[in-house]
């Protein structure tokens, strides 16, 4: 780890911490973690999060604090990007972080450059929550309950309940030590993955319906459109995790989710198994991620849209002989 971020956070006196829009597990229980970290260190501290906060949060500690407007920026010494693969995920505020004197990028993205100075990337981590305790033991923070059940969620719902490739050594020897610190697992399961409202149901039966396999059954997708969501009476919050069960069948290496955003462009939401690299494919079409899971955006027509995928598919499968 580069010194110079652990004596930027020593010398900080007021620090702003933003995570990308659009928020999942490990960018709220980052983001949460750190606040509640840099507070036991004394420090002014703001958590910024351009979207509200899915209700399936609402019960990380300190999820009320988080603010969604920014409309100045000059009280800040310090910005610390967290979760964000390059500074536009930040949503609109992000051209105004630039004004902050110092900016620190912790992420583990594959596509995040590493080129702000004060960067700490390991791409080979589980979660940003789990780089971030490096962080933390350097600077001798106490690890709290709070801290703790924030971590644990950020770890948690990275690995998909620690069955992704990501999930190492590394990860069970944190889980472990966030058990210790007062984290009842079964609770953060339940509030996470058992707690759903009904609304989200209806629409995951909306969306099985629209499931396509392709490619000798190795690519699964699923369709949602805003209609849908009308009909099921769900918020856009309710499409996450709906791509698993694209991701779930029998013989799929690729899940592709095509999500119409209000605007009539698509989300294109991509999962794989193995060493199958769906990065690669959202590269094509703009975006980035991780090597199992990555995003892009992409208008138009949906038919070409999917055509367009197909065949990027075809060329990801022929790269690790998963397709004739
Ligand atoms: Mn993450």
């Amino acid at each position: 780890m580069p010194d110079g971020i652990a004596d930027a956070i020593r010398g900080a006196r007021s620090i702003l911490l933003a995570s990308h829009v659009r928020p999942d597990g490990d960018a709220l229980g980052s983001l949460l973690a750190f606040y509640h970290a840099l507070r036991l260190l004394g420090k002014e501290v703001t958590a910024y999060c351009r979207d509200k906060i899915p209700s399936v949060y609402g019960f990380l500690p300190g999820s009320d604090r988080i603010v969604h407007n920014l409309d100045f920026t000059d009280a800040f010494d310090t910005v610390v990007l967290l979760d964000c693969s390059e500074l536009s995920r930040v949503g609109d505020e992000a051209e105004m972080l630039k004004s902050i004197g110092t900016m620190i990028v912790i992420d583990h993205h594959l596509s995040n450059d590493g080129d702000t100075p004060l960067s700490l990337i390991d791409r080979k981590a589980s979660s940003t929550g789990e780089i971030l305790v490096r962080l933390f033991d350097k600077l001798g923070i106490t690890m709290t309950k709070e801290i703790a059940v924030n971590l644990y969620t950020a770890v948690v719902t990275d690995t998909g309940s620690f069955r992704y490739s990501n999930t190492t050594r590394d990860t069970f020897i944190l889980a472990a030590r966030l058990v210790e610190a007062g984290v009842e697992p079964w609770k953060i399961s339940e509030q996470v993955y058992e707690s759903k409202p009904l609304p989200a149901l209806k629409l995951l039966a909306l969306a099985l319906e629209t499931m396509t396999l392709e490619l000798e059954g190795r690519m699964a997708s699923i369709v949602v459109t805003q209609d849908m969501l009308v009909e099921a009476g769900a918020l856009s919050e309710h499409t996450e995790g709906l791509i698993d069960a694209a991701r779930s069948v029998e013989g799929v290496l690729i899940a592709v989710f095509y999500y119409e955003m209000p605007d009539g462009t698509y989300k294109i939401s991509l999962r794989s198994k193995g060493s199958v690299d769906v990065e690669r494919l959202a590269k094509k079409f703009g975006g980035g991620g991780h090597l199992n899971a990555s995003a892009c955006r992409a208008r138009g027509d949906l038919a070409e849209i999917r055509e367009r995928v197909r065949i990027a598919a075809v060329e990801i499968l022929e790269r690790t002989g998963d397709i004739s």
